[in-house]
């Protein structure tokens, strides 16, 4: 296993991070991410999100891919499950379904989520399986070393794109808000405030929350998803805008300006699981 990758068990180093009142959702596990990479937001978000929510760490189960963002399970000291790449969401749905009073997160990077895990969005969307998936997207599988994702810009020189990158991105909150995900928002790792109120409110959320959230790649990404871009490149969602409106959260993510930050959509509708419920009643059954 490569050095850099393995996770380091510092007890020392874990009291200073206690010190902070997360004690109850810290791994001794301390990231392995690179200096400055956009991520180490996930673990401040994720765990003051729990605080705040007075979820339980034994009742909480993160589940995600491969790839950088997928290394969050070791991070945290709640149940986790690094499945194969791209296979995040059929894993928490079925977690969710066999044990629904668990908390279930789904975390994964633009390539685990929209290359190879790109299938299962729509049915999770749809479905409303009552799981939050956090997408961190730094334009790039940042694992193994800055290849072009699906949702590199146009233009963006990569290992794989020597010649420039010439392939349309895919829009993410459009994809989900097109599959009618039940709550759809964004956020930045350069403002972990309100990361950590965006984690804490699609966690709060029953049925499918998706939380997109731009993270730059600080190793292989130096002119593209930058903190210097990013800083200045995205906006707040506007104070007036409607989150029960599907086709108003649609034309924000069209619109010409900058990215918004903010919950695009929100709606109450059965999730799978209501849906399971009403099955086995009409099949005469009783639901566990
Ligand atoms: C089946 C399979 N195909 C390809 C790979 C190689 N691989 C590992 S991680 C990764 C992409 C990761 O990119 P992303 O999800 O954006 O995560 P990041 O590292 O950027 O956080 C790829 C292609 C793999 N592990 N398994
Ligand atoms: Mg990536």
């Amino acid at each position: 296993m490569n050095e850099h990758l393995k996770p380091v068990y510092l007890e020392e180093k874990l009291d200073e991070i206690r010190a902070d009142g997360h004690q109850d959702y810290r791994s001794k596990a301390i990231p392995t991410w690179c200096p400055g990479c956009g991520y180490y937001s996930m673990t401040e978000g994720f765990t003051m999100a729990l605080n705040r929510l007075g979820i339980e760490p034994e009742n909480t189960v993160v589940v995600s891919g491969i790839g950088c963002a997928s290394r969050f399970p070791f991070f945290v000291n709640t149940y986790g499950f690094h499945t194969l790449h791209g296979r995040t969401l059929p894993v928490a749905t079925g977690i969710k379904q066999a044990n629904d009073a668990l908390t279930v997160v789904a975390v994964g990077g633009d390539g685990d989520a929209f290359a190879i895990g790109a299938g299962h969005i729509p049915h999770a969307a749809r479905r409303n399986v009552d799981i939050t998936y956090l997408v961190f997207d730094n334009g790039i599988y940042g694992l193994t070393k800055g290849q072009a994702s699906p949702t590199s810009a146009v233009g963006f020189k990569t290992p794989t794109t020597p010649y420039d990158n010439c392939d349309q991105p895919l829009n993410p909150l459009m994809m989900l808000l097109s599959y009618r995900a039940s709550w759809v928002g964004q956020a930045y790792a350069g403002r972990p405030h309100h990361l950590a109120d965006m984690i804490a409110e699609a966690m709060a959320h029953r049925g499918f929350s998706y939380l997109h959230i731009l993270s730059p790649c600080v190793t292989f990404d130096k002119t593209d998803m930058t903190y210097a871009n990013l800083d200045v490149g995205v906006r707040d969602l506007p104070g007036d805008h409607d989150r029960t409106d599907l086709l108003a959260a649609m034309a924000q993510v069209e619109a010409k300006e900058a990215p918004a930050l903010g919950v695009f959509f929100e709606e109450g509708r059965p999730t799978l699981g209501d849906a399971m419920i009403e099955t086995i009643r009409r099949a005469g059954g009783q639901a566990a």
